[in-house]
This record gives C-alpha cells, sequence and structure tokens, in this order.
C-alpha cells in the first residue's frame, strides 16, 4: 500500500513535465529513508539528466542514500543514450530498495535495468500501479511495442448520427467542446486529416483555444490540391504532406511520397520512420473509417451532441462502438472508447 502511494506522487512528478520529454517518456522518482521523503524529482527534458538522477541530487544528506528506498515510474535505463545508465548509479550507491512501476519496453532496455540491480543484490518490486504507470506513457509504449503512433480517433456528431448538414460544415459543438478538443490537440505529438476535410473546412489545427504546443499537422494530399493559401500551411506548426508526387523539404512543409495500396499499412510505417509517438485523426468521414476498417485505432473520442437532429449530410463513421470499453467524461456529450 505505502509503495502504491510513493509510485503515485512519481507519476504526478512524471506529469510535470507533459509535452515536454519527447522523444522520451515522462518518469517521476522519490526517495524514502525510514518513511520520510527526502529526495524526488523527474525528468524535465530528453538529453537531460533521468528522473532518478535528479531526485538523488534533490537529497540533501547523500549519506542516507545507502539505507534508502527508490521509487521510480519507470524502470531505470540500463543503457547508454544521452545520459549514463540509472542502474548503474543505483547500483553504485547501494540503495537497499528500488521499487519500480512499470517495466521499460524500449529496446535497450526492456527488463535489462531490473535484472542489473537484481544481479547485484539489491532487492527491486515492479509491477506497482503497472496499468496507471503504462497510461501514463501510453505513446511512448505504444511507439516502441507496436512500431506505429498511438492513434486518437476524434469526430463530432449530430443526435441523429450526422457529421454535417446537407454536406456543409456545421458546428456540432459549442464553446466548451471546442476548448476541449484544441487540449486534446495539445497534448498529439500529431494532427491528421484527410484532403477533403483540409478543402472543406480549411482549418488550420492549432490550440488558439488552451495555453499548449501545436501539434505538427499531417496532410493526406495524393494530388497535391490544397492550396498554399489555405489555412494547414500557416507558420504556426510545421506541416507533413502525403502524397503520390514529391519528396521535398521547403520551409516549414515538409512533403514525403506515399503509396495508396495499403494506405494505413504505409502510413504507419512512414509516421514510425518520421519518429512520429501519436497522432489524433481528426477525418474526415473517409479517413477515419479507413482506420477504424484497418482496426488501427487506440482511442476513440467521439462529441455527441444528443439535442441536435441535422436529418442530412455526411454519416458519422460506422463504429463498432459496443465491442469496445465505454467511458464517458467531462460532459455527457462527450464519449470515449478504449480499443483493447
Ligand atoms: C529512466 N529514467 O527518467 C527516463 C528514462 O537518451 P537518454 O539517455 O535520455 O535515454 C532515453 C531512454 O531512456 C528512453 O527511450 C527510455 O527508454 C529511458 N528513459 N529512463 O530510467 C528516466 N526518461
Ligand atoms: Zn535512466
Amino acid at each position: 500500500m505505502t509503495d502504491q502511494i510513493y509510485i503515485k506522487r512519481c507519476i504526478e512528478l512524471a506529469q510535470k513535465a507533459r509535452g515536454k520529454t519527447y522523444p522520451n517518456p515522462l518518469v517521476g522518482s522519490v526517495i524514502v529513508h525510514n518513511g520520510e521523503i527526502i529526495g524526488e524529482g523527474f525528468h524535465e527534458k530528453a538529453g537531460q539528466n533521468h528522473a532518478e538522477i535528479n531526485a538523488i541530487n534533490s537529497v540533501k544528506n547523500p549519506e542516507l542514500l545507502k539505507d534508502s528506498t527508490i521509487y521510480v515510474s519507470l524502470e531505470p535505463c540500463s543503457h547508454f543514450g544521452k545520459t549514463p545508465p540509472c542502474a548503474n548509479k543505483i547500483i553504485e550507491i547501494g540503495f537497499k530498495k528500488v521499487v519500480i512501476g512499470t517495466l521499460d519496453s524500449h529496446e535497450k532496455v526492456n527488463g535489462k535495468g531490473k535484472k542489473l540491480i537484481e544481479d547485484a543484490e539489491i532487492e527491486v518490486v515492479s509491477g506497482i500501479l503497472d496499468e496507471e504507470c503504462k497510461e501514463l506513457n501510453k505513446r511512448f509504449f505504444t511507439f516502441h511495442q507496436k512500431k506505429r503512433p498511438f492513434i486518437v480517433l476524434k469526430w463530432a456528431q449530430s443526435g441523429d448520427g450526422f457529421m454535417d448538414k446537407d454536406f456543409k460544415p456545421f458546428q456540432i459543438g459549442n464553446p466548451l467542446t471546442k476548448q476541449f478538443v484544441h487540449q486534446l490537440r495539445s497534448e498529439e505529438h500529431t494532427i491528421l486529416v484527410g484532403t477533403n476535410t483540409a478543402l472543406h473546412d480549411n482549418p488550420s489545427l492549432t490550440t488558439r483555444e488552451v495555453v499548449g504546443r501545436n501539434p505538427v499537422r499531417i496532410l493526406i494530399d495524393f494530388d497535391l490540391k490544397i492550396p498554399e493559401n489555405f489555412n494547414v500551411f500557416n507558420e504556426e506548426a510545421p506541416t507533413l504532406v502525403l502524397n503520390s508526387i514529391k519528396n521535398s523539404v521547403e520551409g516549414h512543409i515538409q512533403f514525403i511520397k506515399i503509396e495508396k495500396e495499403n494506405f494505413i499499412e504505409n502510413l504507419m510505417k512512414t509516421l514510425y520512420d518520421q519518429q512520429i509517438q501519436s497522432v489524433l485523426v481528426e477525418g474526415g468521414r473517409f479517413t477515419l473509417q479507413q482506420f477504424i476498417d484497418a482496426g488501427i485505432w487506440d482511442e476513440a473520442i467521439i462529441i455527441r451532441n444528443k439535442n441536435l437532429e441535422l436529418e442530412n449530410g455526411t454519416h458519422a463513421p460506422n463504429f463498432p462502438a459496443k465491442s469496445y470499453k465505454t467511458e464517458i467524461f467531462r460532459n455527457n456529450n462527450v464519449k470515449f472508447y478504449k480499443n483493447y
């Protein structure tokens, strides 16, 4: 039980760096001596100290370290990356015990950090709040385990299941849901739309309504139909254009060629090669349906305005919701499904 309390604190600390650690995960660490927290730290930015090192450095009396337990939300690393292995540091200090939230699925670690510490005869406990620790880094884990980005599908629909009225753009949400969508955007690495959505809605796909970073914009535009003066090309964020014509970099816009056949599969490979850890797919219907049909998605967020009847327009995607776990949050217009 106490282990859980300290790992929970590790998660809390880790979250302070949300959005700042890419491509690294969010990690927090706590050092406990005789039931008292004597040090805390988290990983702030790739290239800088890992969480454990920051926690160790924060301890005022280093003499106490060898009689202490170190808690960390992610398995201590065992490899030389931009920084030396945390497992070595833990062994060198000779902690009494190490408590790990979840193992690190990064190829270079993957149980090796834990084993190193155990081989040095330090007691190790792992899997404390395992699910919460995995949730904290769901993008990082999906990227390394499935060799593709974490995919979030998002769309808005009326009570009678339409995405627009008479095939013309129609505001289904309200100012609150707009803010919610911008919040979602700021949490993902990239945001993706198809040609029709970019052409019809002329969105800028930024996070204007909240404080947060703009995701990289990804356009599927095989024939390069979207005009240069459209909002998706403004300078507020970089844009990646997947197309069948050219590979080039033009200022903040990068063009990458992609095959139409087996599109979702090719897309996953291209995005993995580009080191993209997550994608928010914002439409339109055709694009969303391709992900659903391929079974390539991790979360779906459906904004449903129960009181709105549009009677005609584009049908919402054909989504087999019943087979997925359903949660409802924020207000009863927002449905959230998870793919297991
Ligand atoms: C930890 N504690 O706080 C973090 C870990 O290039 P580097 O040296 O920063 O290594 C990055 C990898 O280390 C990253 O992919 C992940 O496997 C692990 N991150 N490990 O023990 C930390 N951020
Ligand atoms: Zn480390």
